[in-house]
């Protein structure tokens, strides 16, 4: 395979690793751990993987030589940078543990679990991706392990290659389904360990325990060079708002990660905007008010930043959203074989007549959008819906109804863009390298201490990586029971930026500032070589969060 100049010289790159884990570990124990929430009825749920303690590995200064390990691995929902080095440190992990250990790869997510689809990964193969981005090593996929039938289907192919331990590399949801696989192996005295990695880019698998997920650093480092890049064209023309949505699912934290590394003229955080119960309408004449103070002042140019997930946290459109999944769940069969006219007449017949209102109030694109595009499962698919042309259209009506705008010189003119998978698997930033390299690595001490339902944790991160904490998490205790798909569900609390924590108070208080004046920050792209302060800084989000 052909190599860039830069790729070549990454491969060299030697991850860090925090000290303990630089030779032999033991095991320190902490207290007994509990769920989150809902104490009872997650003990219920796992009761032979729930109220383990906490673990720390700490320097062995009276090692015992280790037996050979065979594991099996998974890449589980969305890409995120640094997944190959997660791998590459499980690898270096169980070699180091015992050279003869052996590393299985499943391939194209959990469905290589179930349906048999493995390759060994050996030396050579893992040599070719260390420090590289994607997940292109064994591929991934966003199959569910969630059935017991699955479940024996991937106990058949583990026994047959006398996998003894599996690390699931995932999500929130993904981490769940670890958890309850964990259990289940477990409970029948498979002999098998199940140990969860935290991966996502969008930053909401992250807890009091689990400071970050991998991927974030680099993602939001990605999408805050380019709208840097955007924000000095803006204010090099002077002509036009750039509309910025991204990625993020339904949390806001990549948008408020770029807003802190850039300062845009507007950023929306969903969370803030749901908090405040704030309808459409509000939400555009906020815009539309920072767009006509600047046009006062003769700028006629601005960025704004728009999290992915914003449309289903503004209340009203929650609400609309959420009659509109029930009416047509529950006429699968009448509305099957309707024609758009038949359907959109059912559904404005139907609906409670304040949603109808607001469904009036959207452009019709959007409105046909949320009543005749479904996903699989049958509910509307917010994420294909383009928010950034939605406000920007509506900005326009409203400056365009508004004498004042003209009359002091207004113009509006608007780009829009959207950022997302641009940044699920660039090149790794030394931090998320380091951070996955160390994920891995520990992922096998914690096979090594025959732990299962455990998710690998690394903490102290916003310190050197030397003096980084590894250990180990049990799952259960990040857990809560949430309603789901009409049933209630043990799952992994998902972290949605807290109006009350460090990143959105640090941002709250210059934004009015930013609005009104220039105040972009280019941050250019992230730099793999060179001194630490410009190379391995970790994301403002961990920075201010574990400030002490
Ligand atoms: P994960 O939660 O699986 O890490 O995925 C994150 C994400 O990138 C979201 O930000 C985005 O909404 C979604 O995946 C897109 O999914 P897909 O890759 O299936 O288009």
């Amino acid at each position: 395979m052909k190599k860039s100049a830069l790729q070549k010289a990454r491969a060299a790159y030697q991850p860090k690793l925090p000290i303990a884990l630089q030779g032999p570990v033991k095991v320190v124990e902490g207290h007994a751990t509990q769920s989150v929430a809902d104490q009872e009825a997650i003990k219920a749920l796992f009761p032979c993987t729930y109220g383990l303690p906490e673990i720390r590995f700490e320097k062995n200064p009276t090692p015992t030589p280790g037996k050979p390990l065979n594991v099996g691995v998974i890449l589980s929902g969305g890409q995120a940078p640094g997944g190959h080095n997660v791998i590459c440190g499980i690898f270096d992990g169980i070699k180091k543990i015992n050279r003869d250990s052996r590393l299985f790869g499943f391939l194209m997510g959990p469905d290589g679990l179930v349906k048999h689809r493995y390759i060994e990964l050996t030396a050579p193969i893992i040599d070719e991706y260390r420090n590289t981005g994607g997940f292109d090593i064994i591929g991934s996929g966003r199959t569910k392990l969630e059935t017991k039938e699955q479940f024996d289907k991937g106990l058949e192919i583990l026994r047959e290659l006398g996998i003894t331990a599996l690390v699931i590399i995932g999500g929130d949801d993904s981490n769940t389904n670890a958890a309850i696989l964990a259990e289940y192996y477990k409970a029948n005295n498979t002999g098998i360990q199940v140990i969860g990695c935290p991966k996502t880019i969008d930053g909401d698998l992250k807890n009091d325990v689990i400071e970050t997920s991998f991927g974030f650093d680099t993602a939001t480092k990605v999408y805050s060079e380019v709208i840097g890049n955007i924000q000095r064209d803006c204010n090099s023309a002077k002509k036009y708002w750039h509309f910025i949505k991204l990625m993020g699912r339904s949390a806001s934290h990549i948008a408020l990660e770029c807003a802190l590394q850039t300062q845009p003229n507007i950023c929306l955080i969903s969370e803030e905007i749901e908090a405040n119960n704030m309808s459409l309408d509000q939400v555009v004449d906020y815009i539309a008010g920072i767009v006509a103070s600047r046009a006062a002042d003769g700028n006629n140019f601005g960025t704004i930043l728009i999290p992915e997930g914003l449309i289903e946290f503004i209340p009203e459109i929650k609400r609309l959203i959420k009659e509109l999944n029930e009416l047509l769940g529950k006429n699968k069969t009448v509305v099957a074989g309707m024609s758009e006219e038949q359907l959109t007449d059912f559904i404005l017949k139907n609906l409670a007549p304040e949603n109808v209102e607001v469904l009036h109030k959207l452009p019709e694109t959007v409105a046909r959008q949320l009543m005749l595009d479904r996903d699989p499962h049958g509910n509307v698919q917010v994420s294909l819906i383009e928010t950034e042309k939605l406000l920007s259209g509506l900005v326009a009506d409203l400056l365009n109804t508004t004498p004042s705008f003209k009359e002091c010189g207004g113009k509006f003119s608007a780009q829009h863009h959207f950022f997302g998978y641009e940044g699920r698997c660039a090149d790794p930033s030394n931090f998320d390298a380091d951070y996955c390299y160390s994920l891995g690595f520990n992922a096998a001490a914690l096979i090594n201490a025959g732990v299962t339902g455990y998710m690998s944790s690394i903490r102290n991160l916003v310190k050197p990586a030397v003096q980084w904490i590894p250990g180990g998490i049990p799952i259960t205790m990040m857990m809560n029971i949430e309603r789901r798909n009409a049933e209630d569900k043990p799952v992994i609390q998902k972290a949605l930026v807290r109006l009350d924590g460090a990143p959105f108070e640090k941002f709250a208080a210059q934004r009015d500032e930013w609005a009104h004046n220039t105040c972009y920050i280019y941050p250019g792209p992230i730099q793999y070589f060179g001194p630490a302060e410009v190379c391995d800084q970790p994301s403002m989000t961990l920075k201010y969060e574990h400030k002490h």
